[in-house]
């Protein structure tokens, strides 16, 4: 249980580096040699990502204004993924070094338990008289610098709090680079396999892609392969009712399967990212697997962020043409600061909000 009465104010959400301005680049980089500087930089995670596997399905529900009136407090337009399900949980799969969990705080939402890479639980609570949105629920910093698994579970007391939330994460991750660059789905970095069983053209919810502009498959087994040189790699695709698991591979590495299944349909959504890698070249695979139940369910890819290495000077090398985002924002001070947290008892690296000041 908790125990600390602490007073917290955080920032609501970092910047996305996702600029719709930003034009379509192709990037060709020269892998280099030499020590690097790691510098940390923050990943925001609505939702509606299927980096969040909601587990069982039915348990968890989309949010939406129809059927909450407040639902426009939480993020990207009022999006969140709640239940009322004892002992529903959320599986979230990152590789970085630290993570924020965002949701509310209401009179109807109760206790949940956390556990990070299997270990202790924690348990934290949502409850609040003042209800508050896009607040952390959750935090972990100074992790391993690896892929983790955070199980959320949905553990209330009594049915009168029986609600837990998700409205986004903030992923701390490494890279070498602040170079981040977009590349469109159109790139020949991106080879779609079968070529014939990818639609460009007259897809539904065309406007939600960055340009407008998307590849999709319906087809079981067709797969897109992305190569790219860069130590930091993002896909962006969609989520909705149409969507179904995909499966994904980074060069030679383990296969790991993610469901884009949800009640709604999203755009925009972080579909797999992992950074921390060498120059490269590297080779992206994202593989359509739809379930016997939905045997046409869809796989959508929008485009790809990338963190290109640069020289010495802080040039890149042999990019042409190339137009690169504006860097990162600053890594230093972050802006969720753990020591406004509450630490986990005997758990110095974990922390969770604590219960309002009575
Ligand atoms: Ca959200």
């Amino acid at each position: 249980m908790l125990r600390n009465k602490v007073s917290i104010s955080y920032k609501s959400k970092q910047e996305t580096i996702i600029s719709p301005a930003t034009t379509e680049v192709q990037v060709k980089l020269l892998a280099i040699q030499g020590s690097r500087r790691m510098t940390r930089v923050n990943i925001t995670v609505d939702n509606t990502s299927p980096l969040i596997a909601y587990l069982p399905w039915g348990a968890w529900i989309d949010g939406n204004s129809s059927q909450d009136k407040d639902a426009p407090k939480y993020s990207d337009g009022g999006t969140f993924t709640g239940t009322s399900k004892i002992g529903a949980s959320a599986k979230i799969t990152f590789r970085g070094t630290g993570i924020w969990i965002f949701g509310a705080m209401r009179c109807n939402h109760g206790l949940y338990n956390v556990s990070v890479d299997g270990g202790p639980v924690a348990t934290g609570s949502g409850f609040a008289d003042n209800e508050r949105f896009q607040v952390p629920l959750f935090s972990a910093q100074n992790l391993d610098f690896r892929t983790h698994d955070i199980i959320v579970t949905n553990s209330p007391l009594t049915s009168q709090e029986p609600f837990v939330d998700i409205d986004f994460l903030v992923i701390e991750t490494e890279t070498f680079t602040a170079n981040a660059a977009i590349v469109q789905d159109t790139d020949a970095a991106f080879k779609y396999t079968p070529a014939d069983a990818w639609a460009t053209s007259k897809l539904d919810n065309a406007t939600s892609f960055l340009h407008s502009s998307g590849h999709i498959t319906r087809q079981a087994g067709a797969t897109v392969s992305f190569g790219f040189m860069g130590d930091k790699v993002e896909v962006y695709g969609t989520t909705g009712p149409d969507n179904g698991p995909y499966q994904v591979q980074l060069d030679n590495g383990p296969v790991m399967v993610f469901n884009a299944t949800r009640e709604a349909f999203h755009g925009g959504v972080l579909l797999y990212q992992t950074s921390g890698l060498d120059a490269g070249p590297h080779v992206l695979r994202l593989e359509n697997l739809p379930s016997a139940s939905n045997p046409t369910s869809l796989l959508a890819i929008d485009h790809a962020i990338i963190n290109s290495l640069t020289n010495s000077e802080g040039q890149q090398e042999e990019s042409s043409p190339c137009s690169c985002l504006d860097p990162p924002p600053a890594s230093s001070p972050f802006p969720y600061p753990p020591a406004e947290n509450a630490p986990f008892e005997g758990h110095p690296k974990y922390h969770y909000p604590t219960e309002q000041p009575a």
